[in-house]
C-alpha cells in the first residue's frame, strides 16, 4: 500500500484561489494500465444497456459510434462495478477531502476520449455549475481528471482561466449547437484579455477542479488518443438533496430541473 498524499498548503491554497490544481504522478503506470483494461472495453463498445450514456458529447445522441470524436461514457461504475474501489477512487477521495472538507462522497465518474486527428473533439469554454440543477445550497465539488495517455496541447488538454471562479459567478451559458438535441456541449463567453493556461498532464498524473472555474478544451490535433477519466465529490448533503430532484448525471435522466438555460423537459444530463 502506498503512502497517501497529502497535500501541502501551498496547494491547497492553490486549487482556492486559481480553482485547480495539477498532481503528477498519482498513479503508476501499471496502476493505469489495470484501469485502462476496464476503460478499453467501454471505448469499444462492448458495455450494453448505457442508453445516452455512452454517447459522443459533441454531437447528437442519434450520432453513429463510427463517427463518434469525444466519447463519453457516463457512470462506469454503474454499468461495470469492478471500477468500485480502485485505485484513482481511493487515492483521490483523500485528495478532494483535503480540498472541500471530509463530507464527500462520489457525485459521478466519467470516461472522456478524443478521438486521433478530430478537431471537433473539444470541450467548449465552460463552468460545471453551468450544467447542473440551480438552486443547490452547496455547491463544493472536486473533479479530478486522470490522464491515461499523456494530455498535452496537441492534443487537446484541458485548460483553465486561472481564478475565473473566485466570485462563485454563473457566466451565461448557451447551448454550443443550435440546440442540446444536436449536441450536448455548453458554452460560456470568454474575453480577449482574460488568460488562459493549458495544463500538460503526464499519464498517470491528475487535475482537480472547482465547480465555477471557467475551462473546456480543444480538438484533438495529434495522430493518437487522449484519453481521461473523470470522478467528481460532492458533500453527501448535496448529492442527496439533487438525487431528490431526478438529477443522477445520467444522460437518461428524465426530469425537470433548472439551470441558467432554464428548465428542460428531457434527455437533460450533464457534462
Ligand atoms: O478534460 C477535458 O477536456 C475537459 C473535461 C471537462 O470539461 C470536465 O471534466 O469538466
Amino acid at each position: 500500500m502506498t503512502t497517501p498524499i497529502v497535500l501541502t498548503p501551498d496547494q491547497i491554497r492553490q486549487f482556492a484561489e486559481r480553482g485547480f490544481l495539477h498532481i503528477p504522478a498519482v498513479l503508476c503506470d501499471e496502476e493505469v494500465s489495470v484501469i485502462e483494461e476496464t476503460y478499453g472495453r467501454f471505448m469499444r463498445k462492448e458495455i450494453s444497456g448505457m442508453g445516452h450514456d455512452f454517447c459522443d458529447m459533441s454531437g447528437p445522441y442519434d450520432r453513429e459510434f463510427k463517427d463518434f470524436a469525444l466519447i463519453n461514457a457516463m457512470l462506469p461504475r454503474v454499468y461495470a462495478p469492478e471500477l468500485i474501489g480502485n485505485v484513482l477512487e481511493t487515492r483521490s477521495a483523500h485528495i478532494a477531502a483535503q480540498l472541500i472538507g471530509q463530507d464527500i462522497q462520489i457525485d459521478y465518474d466519467q470516461f472522456l476520449a478524443k478521438k486521433p486527428n478530430c478537431p471537433t473533439a473539444e470541450f467548449s469554454w465552460h463552468q460545471d455549475q453551468g450544467y447542473w440543477p440551480a438552486g443547490t445550497p452547496d455547491t463544493r465539488t472536486v473533479t479530478c481528471s486522470l490522464a491515461i495517455d499523456d494530455s498535452l496541447k496537441v492534443n487537446g488538454c484541458i485548460r483553465f482561466i486561472p481564478g475565473s471562479g473566485v466570485g462563485q459567478t454563473l457566466r451565461t451559458h448557451r447551448s454550443a449547437k443550435s440546440t442540446r438535441e444536436e449536441g450536448h456541449t455548453l458554452v460560456a463567453e470568454v474575453g480577449d484579455e482574460e488568460e488562459v493556461e493549458y495544463v500538460e498532464v503526464k499519464r498517470g498524473g491528475i487535475t482537480l477542479h472547482d465547480e465555477w472555474v471557467m475551462h473546456g478544451s480543444a480538438g484533438n490535433l495529434s495522430s493518437d488518443w487522449r484519453r481521461t477519466y473523470v470522478i467528481a465529490y460532492r458533500s453527501h448533503a448535496t448529492v442527496a438533496y439533487e438525487r431528490a430532484l431526478g438529477f443522477t448525471h445520467s444522460h437518461n435522466d428524465k426530469v425537470n430541473w433548472t439551470t441558467t438555460l432554464g428548465a428542460y423537459e428531457d434527455k437533460a444530463g450533464e457534462s
